[in-house]
């Protein structure tokens, strides 16, 4: 299996290239804009070459597919010609940025286990950052986020953990200007006997224990939201936590990472993983150097929110029909 990049002025252009000089199976990994128009990175299996471009001698011939090439599957090059094509297909498939699955795929094919998700949990484990919540501090929790991402149902997946273990952990809202943005978290408090603090944006939530602040959606590309999220995040003195849901556009997500990160956030919480079929917008937005922190999968509360672990993440990016079972197995301790 061999990657490949190839610019263009056009994507028209570019992908006339890679059929003639890859053929009709190349699978395309992924593509950006650049300066001088598109690149596009597409993966070949050499038996799938035309024959003019197959390369016999491992040796020879490496320098006339040009700097990019890289072999996936050992150096007698096709160990394992169909676990490397369902790793690049599987990669590509999310639409992550492409230097993202060239990261992925390259250290994948390094590490060449036997298994594709051991290998592609090294990549992952390269590229990515897991930073796990912890034993609650007495530090607050801020969740931050785009209009529905699933951060009321973080925050009441919390207090339902926090209920079931027994550790106190308090909950506030900020959304409490918009009709019903806090009536979830009100009507589960009524259960749990456990009732959410309104607390105005902007204003100090007097706890000093463990505690979670729901705030309302905002856009992330107004600075007035963006100014009355920072005021929140710094007057409690909290982490702000970015909630995510799975799903969405990976560039657009990317940006959304950079603009929070400028709030603070470190980390995020993936929500949705059930009915996303592609995660790219979540690893682009990871890669940004914003570290998994948890995941969300299901919109039921009491199934609570899951670790994510570089194998998990594997499987979940393999379509591996048990990854989803994985993340149901652990559950986060509030
Ligand atoms: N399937 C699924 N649905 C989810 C998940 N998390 C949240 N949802 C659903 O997504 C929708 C939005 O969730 P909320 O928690 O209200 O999102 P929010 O970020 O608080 O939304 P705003 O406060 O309006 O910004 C709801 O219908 C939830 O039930 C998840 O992991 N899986
Ligand atoms: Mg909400």
């Amino acid at each position: 299996m061999r990657i490949r990049t190839f610019t263009a002025r056009t994507m028209g252009e570019a992908l006339r290239q890679v059929r003639a000089e890859l053929g009709r199976d190349a699978v395309i990994l992924g593509n950006r804009d650049t300066a001088q128009g598109v690149e596009v990175t597409a993966a070949i299996d050499p038996e799938d070459q035309p024959e003019s471009f197959q390369v016999h001698d491992p040796d020879m011939g490496r320098g006339d597919l040009g700097e990019n090439v890289l072999p996936l599957g050992g150096h007698d090059d096709d160990d394992l010609p169909e676990e490397a094509e369902h790793l690049l297909r599987a990669v590509a498939f999310h639409g992550a940025p492409i230097e993202v699955n060239e990261k992925l795929c390259r250290r994948a094919a390094e590490v060449n286990d036997p298994s594709i998700a051991i290998s592609l949990a090294a990549g992952i484990k390269d590229v990515f950052r897991f930073t796990p919540f912890g034993h609650p501090g007495d530090k607050a929790l801020v969740l931050v986020g785009p209009p529905g991402a699933g951060k009321t149902i973080v925050a009441a997946k919390f207090a339902v953990e926090s209920a079931l273990s027994g550790r106190a952990l308090k909950i506030a809202t900020t959304d409490i200007e918009r009709p019903g943005g806090e009536m979830r978290l009100m009507e589960l408090a009524e259960i749990l006997d456990n009732r959410p603090v309104r607390l105005s944006p902007g204003r100090r939530l007097e706890w000093s224990g463990p505690r979670i602040i729901d705030t309302e959606g905002v856009n992330p590309f107004d600075d007035m939201d963006m100014q009355k999220l920072r005021e929140t995040i710094e007057i409690n003195d909290a982490e702000p936590v970015l909630v995510l849901p799975a799903g969405g556009d990976p560039y657009e997500y990317e940006d959304i990472a950079h603009v929070f990160a400028e709030l603070g956030v470190t980390r995020l919480i993936a929500t949705r993983l059930d009915t996303a079929r592609r995660i790219g917008g979540i690893l682009a937005a990871a890669s940004t150097g914003l570290g998994f922190a948890a995941a969300g999968a299901s919109p039921v509360i009491a199934d609570g929110l899951h670790p994510l672990t570089p194998t998990g993440l594997a499987r979940l990016i393999l379509n591996d029909p048990d990854g989803a079972a994985d993340l149901d197995e652990y559950r986060i301790q509030a």
